[in-house]
């Protein structure tokens, strides 16, 4: 794979913290600026860089390390975390279907992988016992109707499409969701033409389906090869339909790992929900921000770490709880769950003893 100038950035910038005796003023202002470089040359906005580095700085200042965790670790650690906020948190994206029939629409240029896509959708909640119908509007690109329905046929989701057919898009789009409904499906994924940010005409055309369908998501599919591209295309899209989520496809192949930052970024808080790591339909997986994050700033390690951190601080949390007499048996098993990761048998027995000192003085 060809090196990845991000992921090359940010693990210089990770061994080079690393290797800091002490992150006094002028270093912390250094590796700030340094961020803020990085990210800005991936083509993330300076606005949304300036709040990174804003509340990595903050929260430097303001939190202690927690206890066994030196200055620079938590420093590590807080970059960590914000990358994670800024795509979308730790918590795993909501991939669930609320009412029925619940219409998702794909939209994205010409290539990105949305006919992919939207067979790798149908499957992916077929396997969630859903009834899914495809929708193939795409009367640009030819074959684009085979395509969709052939995919449908290998997934067992239903499919509306017209070959050859002289009506408008918008006109098959009506007819399909004519049929799904009739047939009574779970959830209709509409896949659209696809779309260059210069062809105003195509970008309306996808205004227009949207007036039509009245989607329940729209789902921007991005090529993460396209690197900072990304955000142009984001934008263009953004100006005629709202966009909801985003699926992210070709993460198996992408040497521009910052695709993924610059466009959710840009996308104005719409998440990455999911990503395409090959061309297989069963290809698919719910984006996780920690992993992601973890392959930028090359890890590893850095991983143990992060882990330690959050033990640590979940023991923190519990120790609280218990000295506030708000105890119970969750409480206990989480402290016990806690204490498991926190690793080494010399602190697994010290935590454990304060456990047992704290729940006698409370008389437990
Ligand atoms: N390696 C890889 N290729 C993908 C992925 N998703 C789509 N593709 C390929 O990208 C190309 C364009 O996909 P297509 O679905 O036709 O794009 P569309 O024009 O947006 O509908 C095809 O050759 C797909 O097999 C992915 O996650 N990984
Ligand atoms: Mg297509």
């Amino acid at each position: 794979m060809a090196p990845n100038p991000l992921v090359e950035a940010f693990t210089n910038l990770v061994n080079r913290i690393r290797g800091l005796n002490y992150i006094d003023e002028a270093t912390l202002k250094e590796v700030l600026r340094e961020i803020q470089r990085i990210l800005l040359r991936a083509d993330v906005s300076a606005d949304v860089v300036l709040s990174i580095t804003k509340t990595i700085e903050e929260r430097f200042r303001q939190e202690k390390p927690p206890q066994g965790i030196t200055s620079k670790e938590f420093l590590l650690y807080l970059l960590y975390q914000e990358l994670v906020k800024a795509l979308g948190g730790e918590e795993a994206p909501n991939v669930n279907i609320g009412k029925r029939p619940y219409k998702l629409m794909l939209i994205g240029v010409e290539g990105s992988g949305k006919t992919t896509s939207a067979a790798k959708l149908a499957r992916f909640y077929i396997k969630r016992n859903l009834r899914v119908g495809l929708i193939e509007t795409d009367t640009y690109r030819p074959g684009a109707y085979h395509q969709l329905k052939q995919l449908a046929e290998r997934v067992n989701a239903l499919f509306y499409g017209e070959e050859d057919s002289k009506d408008p898009p918008i006109a098959i789009l009506r007819h399909g969701l004519e049929y799904m409904q009739r047939n009574r499906v779970d959830l209709v994924i509409i896949d659209t033409a696809g779309r260059h940010r210069n062809e105003e005409e195509l970008l309306k055309e996808a205004k227009a389906i949207y007036d039509e369908a009245k989607p329940d998501e729209v789902m921007l599919v991005i090529d993460a090869t396209v690197g900072r591209q990304a955000a142009a295309q984001t934008e263009a899209f953004m100006k005629y339909v709202p966009i909801n989520s985003v699926f992210l496809t070709k993460m198996d192949s992408t040497a521009k790992a910052g695709g993924a930052l610059t466009s959710v970024i840009k996308s104005g808080g719409a998440r990455i929900k999911f990503i395409g790591v090959g061309e297989d339909i069963d290809e698919i997986e719910v984006f996780d921000a920690n992993k992601y994050v973890s392959r930028l700033l090359g890890m590893g390690d850095l991983e143990a770490l992060v882990e330690k951190i959050r033990a640590i601080e979940e023991e923190s949390k519990i120790m609280e709880e218990i000295e506030e007499g708000k105890i119970n048996l969750l409480t206990i098993k989480k402290q016990i769950d806690s204490i498991m990761k926190l690793g080494p048998p010399l602190v697994r027995s010290w935590s454990y003893y304060q456990v047992v000192c704290c729940q006698c003085s409370i008389g437990l």
